[in-house]
């Protein structure tokens, strides 16, 4: 890790090359400690104090150095994200496979040669910095791209939808969202009084409720999530045409996510999972890769829809608006310091190039003024010239001084027009900005158009195309939040409220929470379906274990064989296996002299991980092992457990009966096909088998649809 975390990207790109010349590397021998103004220091342990051997007298204010050191580190802290505080990033870069040049002149969406640097923030949006990774919660995905006409950013969320539909309510929802005010609880949460009070009294919030109760509020991985830019932007052609349009991110790995029961135990157990798992996969060489899609509507069909194309609660269902995936998304480089790059960069969505604009959303609107105010109350003025917010090409402006200025302009004068004509405006065949000249006619009205105020059509759309099992994880996800909530009027009225969309989920629910049961549903349906709602649609066109975590579990006595085949194959397949036993010191297999050459190293003990932080497990047999296996109450839990989070699970020789007795439950039939015993994932064999268990890790996490 310390080689790699060295090197910034080796000069990969642009964005790197500007990085590299900000970068200082602790690695290198020829560094002594200096102070922040040069001078090399003997001591930074000792204060400079009145002392002798026998006697330690009064520290002295005169030692500048200790006072230095002590200043610095009692500034550290800046003020965190108002809203995204939990946040892990990567560098990567953007391709192009089709140009879009029918619908923008953009040269970071039309120049399939380029190879745009781009650097990725994923986040939680209530949790405050040090919250855990795996709680229920929308996903940030911010995308700032390098190009060459100057910064881009898709400030997007891994749901296309957001909870409302102007700006001006964003303090609102974020407040009742976050902490209570009056005892800070609950840290990281939904599930409480305000959140849901809120939910109630804004009709236009029950798209995205139903989102954020889905499994997509749940990602196993960043790396197998949707980024959406959410908000409709536009795009011109060289022509002057203009389009509406959004932005599209789908993984290349699939979708997937935990079950809610593993997600809240890795909260205690792993705080870290999300920003481990991308930091691993990315320090291994597994570069996460999303293919880029965009949906367009030319500008004279903008009203063709029952629902306004910039209200930010739609999505535009892809019968209607299909998406044409024309680029690719990689990540592949972990950044080298935390603080400097994933926690000073800084996104605004009014950061647009030529050829991109914005639309009159009006949740676009005022966040194109929201998220310059805070980079200011952040990081100060000059935020833009920080090495990872500096745009790669050049910046060159009247703008100047204010704190923490780090630029030196040259020349005599600060203003334009001036008498040396000295930088002047980019002509628009010079690449200036050119805004649409878009017409608009209007009268000054807190008003939004009528179609902005329907808002369950698309609530009962995408609960309408959920499978049968995402609609039980949504019921049991409203079931468990409502329970969180004690005032009483708040979970009856939102059972009233899930009413209107529908009566199956409103009964379940209302009888689980203790609200009254109701007994029709208060709003017709529609019952149309969608594309491209459901998760599980988005399963990898090749299926994969690539990067799956999967335990061996085995003990002194264990069967060689078998380890060392399943071990290979998984490995073969891009997976990452570990083996958990009961001590990390070595433990050896059936013939193997205790104390001898051979032996493996154990990497983890059973006591220090938890079947919730693997995707699977796997039990090799071995008549010793599997007794000492079975003895241990944490070795059987970890199967049930893995079971019940419907994991595969895998077993041969006397690991099988092991799992099985593991895993019975009243009432639970094992089919035997042959050899293998393949039911509920569970794949056994008296042999390895590992094609059975490779199919089983790809549908469990996959789909978790067969229960
Ligand atoms: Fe926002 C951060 C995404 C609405 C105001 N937002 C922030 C981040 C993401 C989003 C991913 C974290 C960026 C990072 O990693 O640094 N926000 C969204 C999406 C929205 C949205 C997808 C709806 C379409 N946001 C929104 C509104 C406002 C804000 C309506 C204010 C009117 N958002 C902010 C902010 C933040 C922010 C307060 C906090 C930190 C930051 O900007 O840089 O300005």
């Amino acid at each position: 890790m310390a080689e790699k975390a060295k090197t910034v990207t080796g000069a990969k790109s642009t964005k790197a090359a500007q990085l590299a010349a900000n970068t200082k590397d602790v690695h290198d021998k020829d560094w002594r400690i200096t102070s922040d103004f040069g001078v090399k220091q003997t001591n930074t342990d000792d204060w400079l104090k009145v002392a002798s051997e026998d006697r330690t007298g009064p520290s002295l204010l005169e030692d500048h150095f200790a006072r230095e050191k002590i200043h610095r580190f009692d500034h550290e802290r800046i003020p965190e994200r108002v809203v995204h505080a939990r946040g892990s990033g990567a560098f990567g870069k953007f391709t192009l496979f089709e140009s879009a040049a029918d619908v923008t002149s953009a040269g970071v969406l039309t120049d399939t040669s380029r190879e745009t640097p781009v650097f990725l923030r994923f986040s939680t949006v209530l949790g405050s910095r040090g919250s855990a990774d795996t709680v229920r919660d929308v996903r940030g995905f911010a995308i700032k791209f390098y190009t060459e006409e100057g910064n881009w950013d898709i400030v997007g969320n891994n749901i296309p939808v957001f909870f409302i539909q102007d700006a001006m309510k964003f303090p609102d929802v974020i407040h009742a969202g976050k902490p209570e005010p009056d005892n800070e609880i609950p840290q990281a949460q939904s599930a409480h009084n305000n959140f849901w009070d809120f939910q109630f009294m804004h009709p236009e919030a029950t798209h995205m409720f139903f989102w954020t109760m889905s499994d997509r509020a749940i990602p196993r991985s960043y790396r197998m999530m949707q980024g959406f830019g959410v908000n409709t932007f536009t795009l011109t052609n060289d022509k002057g045409e203009r389009h509406f349009v959004k932005f599209i991110f789908t993984p290349e790995l699939g979708v997937h996510s935990f079950v809610w029961d593993e997600a809240l135990k890795i909260a205690g157990q792993d705080p870290d999972f999300h920003r481990k798992d991308l930091w691993m996969a990315i320090d291994s060489g597994s570069y996460p890769k999303w293919k880029f899609g965009i949906q367009v509507i030319p500008e004279s069909k903008e009203h063709d829809f029952d629902f306004d194309i910039l209200d930010a609660t739609k999505v535009w269902p892809e019968e209607l608006v299909p998406i044409r995936y024309i680029g690719q998304l990689e990540l592949n480089q972990n950044p080298d310091e935390f603080f400097t790059q994933t926690e000073q960069v800084a996104f605004c969505t009014s950061h647009i190039v030529p050829g991109i604009g914005f639309s009159n959303d009006p949740l676009l609107q005022g966040r194109n003024f929201s998220y310059q105010d805070t980079q200011l109350s952040r990081l100060g003025i000059n935020w833009e010239e920080l090495p990872i917010n500096k745009p790669v090409c050049p910046v060159m402006n009247h703008n100047r001084d204010g704190a923490m200025r780090h630029t030196i302009t040259k020349g005599k004068v600060n203003y334009w027009p001036n008498r040396f004509e000295a930088v002047p405006p980019a002509k628009p065949e010079e690449g200036g900005y050119q805004e649409f000249p878009e017409q608009i006619v209007g009268v000054k009205a807190r008003l939004q158009s009528k179609k902005f105020r329907e808002h369950k059509n698309q609530a009962e759309l995408f609960y309408n195309s959920m499978s049968e099992s995402e609609k039980m994880h949504i019921q049991n996800a409203f079931a468990f939040e409502l329970d969180h909530c004690d005032d009483e009027i708040v979970y009856k009225r939102m059972c009233e409220r899930l009413c209107e969309i529908d009566l199956g989920l409103a009964q379940t629910v209302a009888e689980m929470v203790g609200a009254d049961i109701p007994q029709e549903q208060t709003r017709p349906k529609h019952n149309k379906k969608a594309k491209g709602l459901s998760q599980l649609e988005y399963m990898p066109a090749t299926p994969t274990i690539a990067t799956r975590m999967v335990a061996i579990l085995i003990a002194d006595g264990y069967d060689k064989v078998a380890y060392n085949g399943i071990k290979a194959a998984l490995t073969a397949a891009g997976a990452l296996p570990f083996t958990i036993s009961p001590r990390r010191n070595k433990i050896y297999a059936d013939g193997e002299e205790k104390g001898g050459s051979g032996g493996v190293v154990a990497d983890h003990h059973l006591e220090g991980q938890r079947s919730t932080m693997y995707d699977s497990v796997f039990v090799p047999g071995g008549a010793k092992s599997i007794e000492t296996l079975r003895k241990n109450g944490r070795a059987v839990h970890w199967v049930r457990e893995a079971f019940g989070h419907l994991k595969a699970i895998g077993a041969t020789g006397e690991g099988v009966a092991f799992v099985r007795q593991a895993v019975d439950l009243p009432g639970m039939e094992f089919s035997t096909a042959g050899d293998v015993v393949d039911s509920y994932g569970v794949v056994t064999a008296s042999q390895v088998h590992p094609e059975g268990f490779k199919e089983a890790v790809q549908m469990a996490k996959g789909a978790k649809d067969f229960v």
